[in-house]
């Protein structure tokens, strides 16, 4: 750019930083998508340029002048092959590779990180296992992969990251996950990309990824006393659930303890993994889902358990151990194992 004096050059280059067209690459999916982005607009320029180029040249070497009446083509194999087989071939690695992205971000690595997000109007509110709540904020640690499970509590929201290249639905009753693993510790946006209401262009907030250390010494600075799954333990005790999941075998209802993640038989012969919607499901709609072996008579808990109030039911059960009567009360090293960065990627600077 010799042309332009260096100072100038640098007012440009102040100026355009301002508005800048792409949002930062801080996470690992982020090259990924925008490769993939920039093969889109790519092969759209290469579309439009052809489509100009032939209405161009057409309009002049057929122009009136030179043909005052046109000719009559019928056909030509070998043109409509070309025209079909090349967009045909471009569409197919567009599929291809889109769908190789899409499995890439919606499968979360096993050991992720989890963090519950709850979407309402006009918030985000965030809660970390070990008992951290940020509203229209999210800490997280760079290097460690993070799974957010999210839900709204009232109307459909979507939770959007764009230098995660995340974004993700966030429904009323149900959960839907998205993970990233952020690289570049550092302050981005926080949206909700789907109109919600009157003040949903304020339902924003910020993302801060932090160094492993740094995330441990917030994780150690915020907590608000007791984890999530102690507040869970609470509520299970105050909901009554112990009095049929009591975990012996004569127990009205069937033992909770390991249940998370495993497979249970249905009465109706199928078999489901409890995750966290199966575990919802069963609390708001017992009949829902009926465990082969057992009678339908859990009452349903719709409307006497806040969202808040789920995920900590949902965490307390997925911590439960092997015999929950003998050790009721979870320590909070326990849980805590769960949020720190120590298991994993490897990235933790010891
Ligand atoms: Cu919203």
């Amino acid at each position: 750019m010799h042309f332009i004096s260096p100072v100038l050059w640098q007012f440009l280059e102040k100026f355009l930083s301002r508005f800048p067209l792409f949002p930062p690459e801080a996470s690992s999916i982020a090259p990924y998508a925008d490769t993939f982005f920039f093969f889109l607009l790519l092969i759209s320029a290469f579309g439009t340029c052809v489509v100009i180029a032939m209405v161009v040249s057409f309009s002049i070497l057929y122009r009136k002048e030179k043909h005052p009446v046109a000719t009559q083509i019928e056909g030509s194999t070998l043109l409509e092959t070309t025209w079909t087989i090349i967009p045909l071939a471009l569409f197919l690695i567009c599929f291809v590779w889109g769908a190789l992205l899409y499995f890439r971000i919606y499968n979360p690595p096993t050991n992720a990180m989890n963090i519950y997000i709850i979407g309402k109007q006009w918030m985000w509110k965030a809660e970390h296992p070990g008992g951290q709540h940020e509203i229209n904020a999210l800490h997280v640690p760079t290097g460690r992969a993070v799974q957010l499970t999210m839900i709204s509590q009232d109307v459909f929201h979507s939770f959007s990251i764009p230098a995660f290249r995340v974004k993700r639905e966030v429904i009323p009753g149900r959960y839907t996950t998205v993970w990233f693993t952020a690289t570049k510790p550092g302050t981005y946006h926080l949206f909700c990309t789907q109109y919600c209401g009157t003040l949903h262009s304020q339902m924003i907030g910020e993302v801060v990824a932090m160094t492993p250390d740094d995330f441990q010494r917030w994780t150690a600075g915020s907590t608000s006393g007791a984890s999530l799954a102690q507040n869970g333990e609470r509520l299970f005790a105050s909901l009554g659930c112990a009095s049929c999941h009591s975990g012996s075998p004569d127990a009205h209802g069937p033992s909770l303890a390991q249940v998370y993640g495993s497979k249970l038989q249905m009465s109706n012969g199928s078999f489901v993994t409890v995750d966290d919607a199966f575990l919802r499901d069963t609390i708001l709609n017992p009949t829902m889902h009926q465990v082969a072996g057992y009678a339908p008579i859990m009452p349903t808990y719709q409307g006497q358990v806040s969202e808040d109030g789920l995920i900590s039911l949902v965490e307390y059960i997925k911590n439960l151990n092997s015999n929950y009567r003998v050790q009721q009360t979870l320590n909070t090293s326990q849980v805590q194992t769960v949020a720190p960065a120590a298991a994993g990627t490897g990235v933790v600077n010891k």
